[in-house]
């Protein structure tokens, strides 16, 4: 076999054998829900009959080849015109696409019907990751009466269709939950919707799949589906009051660190001045977006940087990630404990996070975009100030 036969075949069994992965929690082949059911359900006969199709289009071009290959004979007969074969071989195929394009746009259509949704939630993709908001209303349970505002974890009730309503603050991201729903793509803009819902409690992965710029790669994204009950538990400890840190602690020195390192880009709702005012964070002056995490219940979340790092040490992990159905809610509500965080990943991003998820291209020519940044700069903090604010940050329940 020449070398290049060889390459082509250790590639080919590499994509086959990755295929057969189980435990893949990005698998449209596995669906968790109605509307990637319908998808799988359209699939999976669509296949079928294109490997059929495949297959006797292969065995005949095998056949021709070896029947009709070079023999050092003069040019055959040169042929023109069998009408009823040809007809037969236009009306063929075109059944078939009819037949496969029925069912596939009544798949569409059903798909992009979002009138029976029961909550809504707003996604803002971003370069490099997805903020999830939850305006007021009288859907998702017992309804929303303050906003709610996080990013890279959606926290969805199982049961329920959800409308997700996305759109992007700077170039076109795609929002892909596989197990759930296929792909929406979400442009500046415009606003697209994506019906999701899963039946079970669990933990969905996805990752934006439209590039999007150098961590592309990087933007990744969960669903957290919970029980009604625990979703309502979730909502509750959401819009809960800010508490400032315990006077004298590491993390009250964290909180003003915070203030001025931090707060310019980052809100953390219910954070106060020494005057009592209100910080507002002006992300729109900081970063080209106009946007950064807000960091209010940090600690509610286990992963971090468009879900691309996690805030749970390996060994606390699958305690959430691999937890059965029926606990994985209540796992998850227990958020990151002291024991549990990933200290070295958080900190290693505090202090310099450019190099943990790359931003700019060329990082030397950060002068010349007037102090806006592509995502979070690289601060140049002290190691007691990341201290600092390790402890504070651990207290964003
Ligand atoms: C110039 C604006 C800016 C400043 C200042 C800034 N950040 Fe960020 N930060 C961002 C942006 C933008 C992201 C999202 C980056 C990404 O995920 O690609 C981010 C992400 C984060 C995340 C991950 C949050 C999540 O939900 O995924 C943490 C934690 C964080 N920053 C902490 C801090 C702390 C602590 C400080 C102060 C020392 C700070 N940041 C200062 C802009 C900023
Ligand atoms: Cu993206």
């Amino acid at each position: 076999m020449n070398r290049r036969v060889r390459i082509a075949a250790a590639v080919g069994l590499a994509a086959l054998v990755a295929g057969c992965a189980e435990d893949a929690p990005q698998d449209m082949f596995q669906p968790a829900g109605p509307n990637a059911q319908s998808i799988y359900d359209l699939s999976v006969p669509v296949f079928i009959i294109a490997g059929v199709i495949g297959v006797i289009v292969m065995v005949f071009i095998a056949i021709i080849v070896v029947k009709f290959r070079d023999r050092g004979q003069a040019i055959p007969d040169q042929v023109h015109g069998k009408p009823t074969l040809e007809i037969i071989l236009t009306i063929i195929p075109a059944l078939i696409l009819i037949g496969v394009a029925i069912p596939t746009v009544g798949t569409i259509m059903a798909l992009n019907d979002t009138s029976d949704t029961e909550c809504v939630i707003n996604v803002t993709g971003q370069q490099w990751w997805w903020e999830i908001d939850y305006p007021t209303q009288s859907g998702c349970g017992s309804g929303i009466d303050q906003p709610i505002i996080t990013s890279g974890q959606m926290v969805i009730p199982i049961g329920t269709p959800v409308l997700v309503r996305g759109t992007s603050r700077d170039v076109i991201h795609s929002w892909w939950i596989p197990r759930l729903n296929g792909k929406r793509d979400m442009v500046p803009g415009r606003v697209h919707t994506n019906r999701i819902e899963a039946d079970e409690p669990g933990i969905y992965a996805g990752q934006c799949t439209e590039f999007c710029g150098l961590s592309h790669a990087n933007m990744r994204m969960e669903v957290i589906a919970m029980t009604p009950e625990d979703f309502e538990a979730w909502k509750l400890n959401q819009t809960k009051p800010y508490e400032s840190p315990a006077e004298g602690t590491l993390a009250a020195k964290g909180e003003q660190t915070f203030i001025s390192q931090c707060a310019r880009c980052h809100q953390v709702n219910g954070l106060e001045d020494a005057d009592g005012a209100p910080i507002v964070s002006r992300p729109d002056l900081s970063v080209y977006s106009g946007a950064a995490p807000n960091l209010t219940h940090l600690m509610t979340r286990n992963t971090f940087a468009g879900a691309a790092y996690n805030l749970l040490t390996p060994e606390c992990r699958p305690k959430v990630w691999n937890a059965p159905s029926e606990t994985v809610g209540a796992e998850y509500l227990k958020g990151v404990t002291p024991d549990c965080l990933n200290s070295v990943e958080l900190r290693e991003w505090l202090r310099n996070a450019p190099a943990k998820k790359p931003m700019y291209a060329d990082p030397t020519k950060l002068e010349a975009t007037d102090g806006l940044t592509r995502g979070m700069p690289n601060l140049a903090l002290s190691e007691d100030q990341i201290d600092e604010l390790v402890a504070y940050l651990l207290e964003r329940h």
